[in-house]
């Protein structure tokens, strides 16, 4: 096809300041595209949340496969205002279910999260006991940059930190699949405690937690359905 930019980015100007290249894309056929597609979503589809973890250890070459891949995300203003902070110490482990524990007797036994919301997870079958904090290999907290603080201790904006975050997530939850890891998001909340345990600076606050390991062996997971695309999907209205 023969479009007709008025405005071509980038403008030569804009080229003249900032560094540019060309994207290298591969244009496959609509064959390869639809099979490639379904492929990836039979992948993600087959992914679950699994609440109970083998204690088998993970390589660290792994888990930072996943960072790096979670780190490709796009970003506001490409600012990537994320941290991932993973551990496999079991003293920090204990600290970690012992500190989510507390805060989540809180939310179930004395019903901080209201009769709503804890109905609304009786499907899932959660409750305060968390541990799989302990026993899967390795914890990897998320944390996003609020905004950016420098070592000349000036500080600068971030933007759109959560929907980047999230994404970052999103690839990191898709990363860990790819290789037959398994995951949990889990947001113990208040997750301030973690700032503490991992010392980690004012700009930062805890977006969501991931044991990362094997599902232990013959786990369940609930027999959730995902919804219908006729449900989730509209298309030229
Ligand atoms: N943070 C609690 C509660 C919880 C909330 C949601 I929304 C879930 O999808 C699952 C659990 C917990 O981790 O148990």
């Amino acid at each position: 096809m023969a479009e007709k930019y008025e405005h071509p980015y980038p403008s030569p100007e804009l080229e003249s300041q900032h560094p540019f290249v060309t994207y290298e894309h591969v244009r496959l056929t609509e064959e390869e595209m639809a099979s490639r597609g379904a492929d990836f979503y039979e992948e993600l589809e087959s992914r679950r949340s699994v609440r109970m973890f083998s204690s088998d250890p993970v390589p660290q070459k792994l888990i930072e496969l996943a960072v790096k891949t979670a780190s490709t995300a796009p970003s506001g203003a490409h600012k990537q205002p994320w941290t991932f902070v993973a551990t496999q110490n079991l003293e920090i482990k204990k600290a970690i279910r012992a500190a989510a524990e507390k805060e989540e007797e809180i939310n179930y036994l004395e019903n901080r999260m209201n009769e709503e919301w804890q109905k609304a997870l009786a499907p899932l079958g959660t409750d305060h006991h968390k541990e799989f904090l302990e026993i899967a290999p390795w914890i990897v907290v998320l944390f996003e940059q609020r905004y950016e603080s420098h070592s000349d201790e000036t500080i600068s904006k971030n933007y759109y930190v959560k929907e980047s975050v999230g994404i970052a997530a999103g690839f990191f939850i898709a990363a860990l699949h790819r290789m037959g890891l398994a995951t949990l998001t889990h947001t113990p909340t208040p997750m301030k405690f973690l700032n503490e345990i991992f010392e980690r600076p004012k700009n930062e606050r805890p977006f969501v937690l991931f044991p990362v390991g094997y599902p232990l062996e013959g786990v369940k997971v609930p027999d959730l359905k995902r919804k219908d695309l006729d449900k989730i999907f509209i298309c030229d209205i």
